[in-house]
């Protein structure tokens, strides 16, 4: 029988149209399931947004999972409220154990998140595969959480917090993370039926306003030995029948040099003509050369945040790069024979209709192959969401509709609601509705057929709700 249980919970069909052919792994789930097995716990992970769940439906195989003593989810800003009802449903149907909740959110705003949702019982901080059997044996064992670092807990009405947690461990000394225990047939992208997730690098110091990522992770990177990361991508190829790789840090060319040995550890064992892989990051990162040997590695895609054109969002983002630095990125993939997407953003603070349109000009240049356009949307965990809370700009406190891609919560000073909104769908249509897309699509479309199928897929809801 499971006595610990970690879930994943329902979120995907909240995400865009375009990003729902998408369906990641939980890979921090996935870790901390290895750490719990490491330390002799039995645990079982239910990926209930891959399995397609709805709230009962996992509600009812946490109960039918033998009803473990504890029951651990994971959470992002949206779907903390997903989470709770969660366990509520469990709780209805005799769920007794401890829920414990970690991720993005709950590492931002632990006892909040406890007072708010009063069937939630412990809210863990930050990066827990160094504490987490600890903090499942004194869950089964009814012990305080007093002294483990990074965590709150209920006792009785009140909140308890120790808000610092120890420092994470190295990531090689990580045991790899559990995908057995994942419903690996579910993962896929656009790029691939069978397409799989690795983090080779957590944390980042860039200074940007509206991230959440320096405060989970923190502020340096910390990376995993070339090699290492190359032996899980073998793995996922030969026994997982990977063909394509989601790198998800979020700097992948921080450092030069490790992606260079990345590069060739990939070559080295012939990864780069069995499978295509693709990676976020920052535009003054990357260079000719890094690219140039990214390309012979087989890397399909990078993703660049871009986020507006103008000066003055750009400063009051903080995100610390200048036009010229973006549109060298660019050029620079694009004459390494690699794949661009551009993460661009409206509703910047101070942004005005005008300044939306000098971003078009910007993407119009760029001429990446993708683009995905954010609400600017101030999240627990950055400076942005302090500061707009002091200011009164928060347009709301539900937490389930802080979906970037979807709704303007941050009232920018200039733009309205419905102005955000607009302006978001306005540059997405677009894009993807321009010729020059949807003939790259086509042609590519012949040597991946799984781009039709998402295309096919994401259509009708980017048709009637918009991308
Ligand atoms: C890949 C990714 C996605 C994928 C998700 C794939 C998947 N299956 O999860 C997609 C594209 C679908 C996505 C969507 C969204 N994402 Co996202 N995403 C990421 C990204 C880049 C990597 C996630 C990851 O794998 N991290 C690596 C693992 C090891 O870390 P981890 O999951 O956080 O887990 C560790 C700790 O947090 C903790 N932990 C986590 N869960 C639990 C549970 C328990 C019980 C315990 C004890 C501990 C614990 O321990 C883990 C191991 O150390 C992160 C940035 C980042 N670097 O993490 C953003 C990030 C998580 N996303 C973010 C956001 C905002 C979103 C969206 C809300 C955007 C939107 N569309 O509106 C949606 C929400 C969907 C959702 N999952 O809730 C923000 C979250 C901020 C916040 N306060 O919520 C992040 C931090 C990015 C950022 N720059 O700010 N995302
Ligand atoms: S947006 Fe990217 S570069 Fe900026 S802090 Fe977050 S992860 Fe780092």
């Amino acid at each position: 029988m499971t006595r610990t249980l970690l879930v994943a919970p329902p979120y995907q069909a909240d995400i865009s149209s375009a990003a729902q052919t998408t369906v990641g792994a939980p890979m921090g789930l996935a870790y901390l399931a290895a750490a719990l097995r490491d330390a002799g716990e039995s645990v079982s992970v239910l990926d209930a947004n891959a399995l397609r769940l709805t709230v009962p439906e996992a509600a009812e195989r946490i109960v039918r999972a033998g009803n473990a003593g504890v029951v651990g989810l994971t959470a992002t800003t949206p779907t903390i409220g997903r989470c709770a009802a969660v366990v509520e449903h469990a709780r209805a149907r005799g769920f007794a154990g401890i829920a414990m909740v970690g991720g993005a959110h709950p590492s931002a705003l632990p006892a909040e998140t406890l007072r708010a949702h009063p069937g939630l019982d412990v809210a863990v901080i930050g990066e827990a595969e160094g504490r987490i059997a600890e903090i499942v044996r004194r869950a089964h064992a009814r012990e305080s959480f007093a002294g483990i670092g990074g965590i709150a807990w209920r006792i009785g009405d009140a909140v308890e917090c120790e808000p610092e947690p120890p420092a994470p461990p190295e990531l090689d000394s990580l045991s790899g993370p559990a995908r057995d225990l994942l419903p690996m047939d579910r993962y896929r992208s656009p790029d691939s039926r069978n397409a799989h997730t690795v983090v080779a690098t957590r944390g980042c110091p860039a200074p940007c306003h509206y991230c959440a990522v320096p405060n989970l992770f923190g502020k340096t990177v910390r990376r995993r030995e070339p090699a290492e990361v190359a032996e899980e991508v073998g793995v996922l190829v030969r026994r997982w029948g990977a063909d394509h790789i989601n790198f998800v840090d979020d700097t992948f060319t921080w450092d030069a040099d490790w992606v260079i040995a990345l590069c060739d550890a990939f070559v080295e064992r012939g990864l780069h003509r069995r499978m295509s892989w693709q990676c976020l990051t920052r535009v003054d990162r990357v260079d000719g050369r890094v690219l140039g040997r990214m390309a012979s590695a087989g890397c399909l895609r990078v993703e660049f945040g871009i986020e507006c054109a103008s000066t003055d969002g750009l400063t009051a983002l903080r995100k610390g790069v200048r036009r010229e630095q973006v549109q060298r990125a660019f050029d620079r993939a694009h004459r390494a024979g690699i794949q661009t997407m551009a993460l661009a953003m409206v509703n910047v603070p101070g942004e005005s209709v005008a300044d939306v349109e000098e971003t078009w000009r910007l993407v119009q240049a760029l001429d990446p192959d993708q683009l995905q356009v954010s609400i600017c949307t101030p999240y627990p965990g950055t400076g942005l969401y302090d500061e707009a809370r002091a200011e009164g700009r928060l347009r709301t406190d539900d937490f389930a509709r802080y979906r970037f891609l979807r709704e303007a919560v941050l009232d920018n000073g200039v733009m309205t609601e419905a102005e955000a909104l607009a302006a978001q769908r306005l540059l997405q249509r677009r894009f993807w509705l321009r010729p020059r897309t949807v003939g790259r699509l086509a042609k590519r479309s012949i040597r991946r057929p799984s781009l039709l199928w998402a295309a096919a897929q994401a259509l009708p809801a980017f048709v009637r709700d918009g991308p």
